[in-house]
């Protein structure tokens, strides 16, 4: 089949899942056509079978904001038409699934029928919680793709509990990304970072309100005072000075690290002993179920979706949000000697559980399927 995927290409999870069942995708032999607006960052080298289009945002002086759903409607137009493509599968309602909606409409005049997936990721699902003039866009466009898909079914409950939804919503949860091969010099970033006694924490966030890194510090601090320990923090946002902030106040610089962006989370979630994700909401937590895949523990907040993904009690610990003594108290006892190798273990099982090979086949059933029914 002929895919075009439309993604944000930023470090969000909804551009790595995007990306990564591209690539996942064009190993299968399918051709697949990446479309936005800068090269998504998951992408890596040249590969077989992928294309990358990019969406030129028009500086035009008589506009105050540049209309880039215009111009990627108009670009899958190209695309579709251009590279005669099967079908279309949009990552995020806004702005992706009405630009889909339009370019379909759009072809249809030509007499070009082309089916689209809508994948609801959830900020563009709570943020309509926030903002509700996006609410009669957001309901138009779940309701006229070809099919729509959760990656939990936490976000399929708030999607229909927020929307007047007439059609299915399938939950395809996400996977674990392919990990590269593990880094044989593991034991010497290790060495880096922490000595051999000590306990690495970790945390992978856009230091967004909603990951709550701040409570990921306090819980951080809470542990400290009982186990020697260090803490590495991935990724950067607006949270970040406070965070740096906060470090300063508890006197905890020496020992947390802020690496700030790093492409391939995998090669630093590798030598952690324990992930953290206190999120206030959280529809999937990938970078959890990353942490998982190699075989790290989580203890995380139970919001959203999850539990579906973190097992109490198997995986890590679930605790309510903002309750930083018990996470604190959790990670203590995951990191118990009698403990540990049960909980690693438990991650990776779970992990397993959601690996590509099981996953990828629902995407491709589900394609195949609209491009049977379009013919
Ligand atoms: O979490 C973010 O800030 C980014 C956001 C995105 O759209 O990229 O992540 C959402 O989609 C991910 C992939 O499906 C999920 O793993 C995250 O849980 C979800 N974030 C939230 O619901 C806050």
């Amino acid at each position: 089949m002929k895919i075009g995927i439309v993604l944000y290409p930023t470090f969000g999870g909804s551009g790595v899942v995007a990306t990564e069942l591209g690539k996942a995708l064009a190993s299968k032999g399918h051709e697949v056509h990446f479309i936005t607006y800068s090269q998504p960052v998951r992408l890596g080298s040249f590969r077989e079978n992928i294309f990358y289009h990019e969406v030129s945002i028009t500086d035009y002086p008589l506009f105050d904001f540049q209309p880039y759903e215009t111009q990627l409607a108009s670009k899958m137009v190209d695309v579709v038409k251009y590279e005669k493509l099967d079908i279309l599968h949009v990552h995020y309602a806004i702005p992706h699934a009405s630009a889909a909606y339009m370019a379909k409409q759009i072809l249809l005049a030509e007499g070009i029928k082309i089916p689209f997936v809508t994948t609801l990721h959830g900020t563009d699902i709570t943020l309509v919680g926030k903002d509700p003039s996006f609410e009669p866009v957001i309901t138009f466009c779940i309701n006229h793709s070809d099919a729509v898909t959760a990656v939990s079914e936490s976000l399929k409950k708030d999607t229909l509990n927020h929307f007047k939804v007439s059609s299915n919503i399938e939950v395809i949860p996400n996977f674990v990304p392919p990990i590269s091969p593990k880094d044989s010099s593991k034991s010497y970033i290790r060495s880096k970072y922490a000595n051999q006694d000590q306990t690495i924490l970790c945390h992978v966030s856009n230091f967004r309100p909603v990951k709550r890194t701040e409570d990921v510090i306090r819980i951080f601090s809470i542990v400290r005072h009982q186990r020697d320990c260090k803490l590495i923090l991935v990724g950067d946002g607006p949270d970040r000075y406070a965070c740096e902030r906060l470090c300063r106040e508890l006197k905890l610089c020496d020992d947390v690290i802020f690496l700030g962006k790093v492409r391939d989370t995998a090669h630093v979630l590798e030598i952690a002993d324990v992930f953290l994700l206190p999120s206030k909401t959280e529809s999937f937590g990938l970078a959890a179920l990353e942490a998982m895949s190699l075989g790290v523990p989580v203890v995380s907040s139970n919001t959203g979706g999850i539990p579906e993904v973190n097992r109490h009690g198997v995986s890590g610990y679930v605790a309510k949000v903002g309750d930083i003594e018990q996470m604190a108290n959790y990670v203590l006892e995951i990191i118990e000697p009698k403990n540990i190798l049960g909980f690693k273990q438990g991650a990776m099982e779970t992990a397993n559980k959601f690996s590509l090979e099981k996953v990828l086949p629902h995407y491709e059933n589900l394609y195949i399927k609209l491009v049977q029914k379009n013919k």
